[in-house]
């Protein structure tokens, strides 16, 4: 069995130090601040699930059940936990619960498959696996039954829900023995977050209580979260941005209230916000967009929520600008990765700094570069790669060496491979990846300017610009599009793209219709999907 922190690349300590003396890391542990707030807000509602309500109180001792429950399967601190569960509370119960028991959780997405899970259950030497039984029409237990035959070192299956061949998760969070509890270093590793890339298998990034908390209390600091806020867990729980940027773990800090679903689509997350009070809440732009356009229909009242945060992928400025006119909340616009940096646009910037920029560092240690192809820094307003460091930034991939050689500079800058400008006030707006580009015939076109253009189109709901092989230009410009109303035909589309400008060089040679587009697993579209599929 392997050592948790094998393959664990910690921060130099000098700059350790300085985050400890900036205030950063208080060397407090996430279980702790759980335990505080029992006894501070003992009776607040911390979840809400349906008509299940659970206060501090009552979710404390959940963890605590959960923790013994874990050490009675001869769980020790330090093993990995691969976690797949739906947004529900048993989500927070178990990811708490583990944290608790010292063991380290892989947050992994409901929409991950058998080769992503054996993956991420491999690479961390994971002993158990927390699946639903099963989640719409897909078996949960049948891929937990291959990835244990796949991992030997996977001991256990618990299985939330009917537990067929496995253990019932239930067993677990009922376990009524007094376990010892282990004293947990806040600078060691608290969870295994997975990245969001869209090429090659997901990497594991490790995140400890310090670097994490401080990336979810700062996170609620910007958004002014306090104990009368309501969370709306709407995307995946297990992904950074409604985890931690401030989400779950934010608003449990502050004695706020969360409440999860499982669908967010308009009409139950209307009926959500409608019946507890929603006051903010995180999206992906294809599902802001769809929230906008459904007020038309939906008949909810939404008047409690306050704050729209809006990230994962580039939100068109036409949206953006939807946003507060159609739900009536503010807009925050927040360009984030699950390797840290998260940058958020503040609730008192000017509309438009909301709605044409993705945000400025959350941290005032918060180091930011934009760099040319050579590595050196460009000056303020022109584009280039975004490298980063920091307090909550990691400084390498778990047990990924060979890759972190590449994704890291010597001095330990991630190299984001996101491309932007960075504004005189620090703003940042993301103008594409570094790797995003279609080259047609040896013209390179930024597929994110030529999507930027087709959103601004008002018969375009999604837009995606792809690369499809071709014989004598090497690539063709293809414009996937999901069109609002009638559909616009290719001809239209470039008349359109054409009168604002563009080069005709970047006009698409095809358009392809689709009523959806395919998304990762969070909800952003999948363009790699994208082509397998139009390429079939
Ligand atoms: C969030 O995290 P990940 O790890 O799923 O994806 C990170 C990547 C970024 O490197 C960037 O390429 C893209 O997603 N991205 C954006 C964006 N926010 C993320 N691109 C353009 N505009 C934005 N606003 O996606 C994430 C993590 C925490 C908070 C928010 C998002």
């Amino acid at each position: 069995m392997s050592d948790h922190r094998d393959g664990f690349v910690p921060v130099e300590l000098e700059r350790a130090r300085r985050y400890r003396a900036a205030g950063y890391w208080r060397g407090e542990t996430i279980s702790d601040v759980i335990r505080d707030g029992a006894r501070r807000w003992p009776t607040a509602h911390a979840l809400v699930d349906g008509s299940r309500r659970l206060s501090y109180a009552e979710l404390d001792a959940a963890v605590d059940r959960c923790a013994a429950g874990l050490a009675a399967l001869g769980i020790r601190p330090g093993e990995r936990i691969v976690l797949q569960l739906p947004n529900c509370v048993e989500f927070a119960i178990v990811l708490l619960g583990s944290l608790r028991a010292g063991a380290i959780p892989v947050l992994c997405l409901p929409a991950h498959r058998e080769a992503e899970i054996r993956h991420l259950a491999h690479v961390s030497g994971a002993v158990a696996l927390v699946v639903a039984d099963r989640v719409g029409a897909f078996d949960y237990t049948g891929l937990a039954r291959s990835v244990q035959a796949a991992v030997p070192g996977l001991r256990h299956v618990l299985v939330h829900g009917d537990p067929g061949e496995f253990r019932g998760l239930s067993e677990v969070l009922d376990c009524a023995d007094a376990a010892d509890l282990p004293c947990t270093d806040p600078s060691d590793i608290a969870l295994l977050l997975v990245s969001g890339g869209t090429t090659g298998l997901p990497k594991l990034i490790a995140r400890t209580h310090d670097d994490y908390l401080y990336n979810a209390r700062a996170s609620a600091q910007v958004c002014e979260l306090t104990n009368s806020d309501v969370y709306l867990v709407s995307l995946p729980a297990a992904h950074n941005f409604p985890l931690a940027c401030p989400g779950i773990l934010g608003t449990l800090a502050v004695g706020g209230t969360c409440v999860f679903i499982d669908d967010a689509s308009p009409e139950n997350a209307f009926a959500a916000i409608d019946r507890h009070g929603v006051t903010i809440t995180a999206v992906v732009p294809p599902l802001a967009q769809l929230w906008c356009a459904a007020t038309e229909w939906e008949q909810a009242d939404l008047s409690t929520l306050r704050l729209l945060q809006v990230g994962g992928a580039r939100l068109a400025e036409t949206n953006a600008r939807e946003v507060r006119p159609r739900l009536g909340a503010t807009l925050q616009q927040v360009f984030g990765m699950a390797e840290g940096l998260l940058n958020f646009t503040r609730l008192d910037d000017p509309d438009e700094v909301i709605c044409t920029t993705q945000g400025r560092p959350l941290s005032p240690h918060d180091e930011v570069r934009v760099v040319d192809r050579e590595g050196v820094d460009v000056p303020t307003g022109t584009e280039g790669e975004l490298l980063t460091r920091g307090p909550y930034t990691i400084r390498g991939y778990y047990r990924a060496d060979e890759h972190n050689a590449r994704a890291f500079t010597a001095d330990g800058f991630y190299r984001s491979g996101d491309l932007v400008r960075q504004l005189p006030s620090g703003h940042l707006v993301v103008t594409g990846r570094m790797k995003d580009v279609i080259n047609r015939g040896g013209e390179n076109i930024a597929a994110d300017e030529l999507e930027t253009h087709l959103l601004a189109h008002p018969a375009v709901r999604h837009a995606a610009a792809v690369a499809l092989p071709d014989s004598a230009l090497g690539e063709r410009l293809c414009a996937a599009i999901v069109p609002a109303g009638s559909a616009p035909t290719l001809s239209e589309l470039k008349a359109f793209l054409a009168a604002r400008g563009l080069a005709t060089y970047k006009l698409p040679d095809l358009v392809h219709l689709a009523e959806s587009l395919p998304t990762t697993a969070v909800g952003k579209i999948d363009k790699r999907a994208l082509v397998a599929m139009l390429t079939a």
